[in-house]
């Protein structure tokens, strides 16, 4: 059972624009509280920071910022957060975060900077339990409904994204195949999700990302 000692799991989505990471995270949250679960939704950006406001404006192109000063705002995002996300992992809420670090790598790195120098602001950053990837040919993501008008919704710089994503996957990786049904795809997850929160609640340490 569940002890009041007991930490929640960091669970994250990754994915390219439109392989449906918000929709299944929003599902999967549902399933999880009805399971009695404490449980919160959180997204990178969080565009309710004043980082978060300099990064929303970038992407909707109403400013322009040097590639690295942009990658290296994403990363400070992260870290404003990295305390309040211990404390709730500690208190035992699970934490479904939809984007994390390697949004961060890939994105960055599709742009041609060294992996490297981007994987190194993420050191030290919350390891997360299980990252859930939702593979969607990079074809098939643009066919649906179209891509956005932010910056980085096209489809041969999703290509690149796609290849980058490839070089970062880990034992803590799972990829799900993101073309099958919305309910094949959430019953996967469920699985998964349900299995990984097990595992921490029997003390499966919290560790650091790329440290
Ligand atoms: N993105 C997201 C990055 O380039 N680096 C990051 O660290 C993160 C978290 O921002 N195209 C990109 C990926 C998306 C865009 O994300 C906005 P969303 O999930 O559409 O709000």
């Amino acid at each position: 059972g569940q002890h009041s000692s007991s930490r929640g799991s960091l669970i994250v989505f990754e994915g390219l624009d439109r392989s449906g990471k918000t929709s299944q995270c929003g599902k999967l949250l549902s399933y999880l509280k009805g399971e009695g679960l404490s449980v919160e939704a959180w997204r990178f950006p969080d565009r309710s920071t004043g980082v978060g406001q300099m990064i929303s404006s970038y992407l909707a192109n109403q400013s322009n910022l040097d590639d690295r000063a942009i990658h290296l705002l994403f990363s400070a995002n992260r870290w404003e957060k990295r305390a309040l996300m211990e404390n709730k992992l500690q208190s035992g809420i699970t934490l479904i975060v939809d984007r994390y670090s390697y949004s961060g790598v890939a994105f960055s790195a599709a742009k041609g900077l060294d992996i490297e120098w981007c994987k190194a602001p993420e050191a030290g950053l919350i390891a997360p339990d299980l990252v859930i990837y939702l593979d969607v040919l990079p074809e098939k993501a643009a066919e649906r409904g179209g891509y956005g008008t932010e910056r980085y919704e096209q489809l041969e710089f999703q290509k690149r994204v796609a290849e980058h994503y490839k070089t970062l996957h880990d034992d803590s990786w799972e990829v799900i195949d993101g073309c099958l049904s919305m309910e094949a795809v959430q019953q996967q997850l469920r699985e998964l999700a349900t299995n990984c929160v097990k595992t921490c609640q029997r003390g499966k340490p919290l560790v650091s990302l790329w440290s």
